[in-house]
Order: structure tokens, then sequence, then C-alpha cells
């Protein structure tokens, strides 16, 4: 992978309950800066576009069970600061890369061989990837109409450091910390496909310096599991029973399974993932967890009393 060490990087972040100044930490001062701000706020966004060779687009709400409860800051985000990022990117003629999800492809059967590719059509089924989806065309649409020198990635399930205690791994890996039983949706059947937040990064990077001006393309690193085998190998690898864990209220329209066929992105640009081993990478985020718990521990109350709320 080519690595960049002569780039500087502008974060602009609203700074909502799911960013944490403290996720910065250690990065090179000189290199790196942090905005707050909000990508649908058009006065804060037009002088960054306008001094950047590029805008990556990571920001979004990305909790599916928040956009069940409230699903307008998903409209806010996702649509309105997509287009008003774009049109920054349009009116300055900055390159654009867009983060997006497997999601919008809706989901699969269990029992179903197929994976999703670039062709698969879009079915997204929750706010939060109808609003992703939503986004992908209008990023689509100003590639086409307007010229914008953009490219879009669907990734699969994000596992590692940093992620926020309300997602899955981190939830259930605190929850065992605090010594409360991880807590599966439904029957624990449902499948993800993980992939390392490292590969991901590795594969976005990929795309902004070889990718195809207005293509998709999408990652995945073959990681699918379903999610009572994840949390009974967090329950392993932290010493636990097994079976220590409680079945909870399933999800309104939870998504069966999600897979990826990445085929595209690692014959055309020739990437790879590099975290081959699912549970050395779960053991050291595991890890990680453990020796940075003044970085979660703020959150997880808070994550605890909504869920309970909902039997989950
Ligand atoms: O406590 C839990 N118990 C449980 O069984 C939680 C929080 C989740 N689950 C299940 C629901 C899903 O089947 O685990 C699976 C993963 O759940 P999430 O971490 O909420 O992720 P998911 O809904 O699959 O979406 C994630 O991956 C795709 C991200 O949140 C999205 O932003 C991304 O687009």
């Amino acid at each position: 992978m080519v690595k960049h060490t002569d780039h500087t990087v502008t974060v602009l972040d609203k700074l909502t309950y799911a960013g944490n100044r403290a996720s910065l930490a250690g990065l090179p001062e000189d290199r790196v800066r942090l905005v707050v701000g909000d990508i649908a706020d058009a006065g804060a966004v037009d002088p960054l576009v306008a001094e950047a060779d590029a805008v990556v687009h990571y920001a979004a709400e990305s909790h599916n069970d928040n956009s069940l409860h409230d699903p307008r800051p998903f409209l806010d985000t996702n649509i309105i600061g997509t287009y008003t990022l774009l049109e920054a990117a349009r009116r300055h003629q900055v390159r654009f890369h867009h983060i997006s999800t497997d999601e919008v492809y809706g989901d699969l059967e269990l029992d179903d061989p197929a994976r999703f590719t670039e062709h698969t059509p879009y079915n997204p089924s929750s706010p939060y990837s109808s609003t992703k989806a939503g986004s992908d065309l209008l990023v689509r649409a100003w590639v086409r109409s307007f010229g914008v020198r953009a490219t879009i990635s669907n990734c699969s399930n994000n596992y590692g450091p940093y992620q926020h205690v309300e997602k899955f791994i981190p939830r259930q890996i605190t929850n065992v910390i605090r010594g409360i039983r991880p807590k599966l949706y439904g029957t624990g059947e449902n499948v993800r496909d993980w992939i390392h937040a490292d590969d991901h990064s590795s594969a976005v990077l990929t795309i902004l310096d070889k990718g195809e001006i207005g293509q998709t393309y999408l990652i995945g690193a073959d990681g699918e599991k379903d999610n009572k085998t994840v949390v009974e190998s967090i329950l392993e690898l932290m010493g636990q029973p097994t079976d220590a864990y409680d079945l909870v209220t399933d999800r309104p329209g939870h998504d069966l399974r999600y897979a990826i066929d990445s085929t595209k992105l690692r014959t055309e640009l020739g990437w790879t993932p590099t975290y081959g081993d699912f549970d050395s990478g779960l053991a050291a985020t595991i890890e990680w967890y453990r020796q940075n718990e003044a970085w979660w521990a703020p959150a997880k109350d808070g994550v605890e009393a909504f869920y309970a709320s909902k039997g989950q």
C-alpha cells in the first residue's frame, strides 16, 4: 500500500454523541487538524473544500437502532450533508470519495450462497440504510450531471479499536468487562461480514489513489460470521463460559445476512486485506478496550440505558 507521509488531513466533525476528540490523540499535530462543524453547513464546508486536494466523506449518522428511534438526524446528515459536500466539491472541482455501506443492498437469505456485487439492485431496509442509499445516488448524479470526480465504496461491518460502544462487538466486549452478560438480538442467527477497520482504510486509500472516476467498489474481507459465533468467541477470549449471554428483543426489520464479493477491488486495483484471522483481530480489539476504558466509559451507561428501554 502507498503511504502518504507528507499529506495533511483536516477532520471536519460535528462531535455528536458519537464523536470523540480523544480518537485523534497521538496523531502528528502538524499534519492533522480538527475542525468542529457540520457537513450540512455550507458556510463551514466551503472554505475547507476550497483548500483541499480531495474530500473523503466518512461523516454519517450510522447506527440502525438510533435510526429506528429517531430518523430525522439521518436525513439531515446523510442526505443534506452529502448534498452540501457535493456542491462544494462541484464548485471547487475537488476529487471526492464517498464512504458507504453494504446495507444499501438490503439483505440476503441465510442459506443463499450469493454475495453482494456492484451490480446488486439497491433495496435498503432501515431509515439509516435508505439515507445511505440516497446519498450514494446523489453522488452518482453529481458525477453524471456535473462532472464531479467522485468514486464510491460500500463496505461491510467494521470492527477494531475506537468503535463506539453502541456497536455490536464493542458493546459485548465492554459488557463482559463490566460484568454484564452479552445481548444477542433475536436468535443470534443473523450474519455479518466482518472487516478490520485498518483494512477498510487501506481499501479507501487504494481507491483514492487508483480508482476510476464514476466507479463503485465493494470492500470486504470474506469475514462472514453469525452473531452467536461472534459472541461465543468474545466470551471464550475473555475467559467466560461460551453460553453466558442473553437472547433479547429483536431489532425491527433486522437484516438477515450481509456478504460482500470484493473481486472488483482486488482484481482491478490490486487491494488485499491484511487481517486474515478474525479471532486474532478480535483478541487485539478486546485488549484495546481493556486498556482504554477512559475512552469508552463516558458513553457506556447512556448506551445501556437506551438499549434497556427497548428490552435489548
Ligand atoms: O447488542 C447488540 N446485539 C446484537 O445482536 C447489537 C448492538 C447488535 N446486534 C446485532 C445486530 C446485527 O445483526 O449484531 C449485528 C451488528 O449490529 P450493529 O453493530 O448495530 O451493526 P449493523 O446494524 O450490522 O450495521 C453496521 O454495519 C454496517 C454499522 O452500524 C453500519 O453503520 C454499517 O453501515
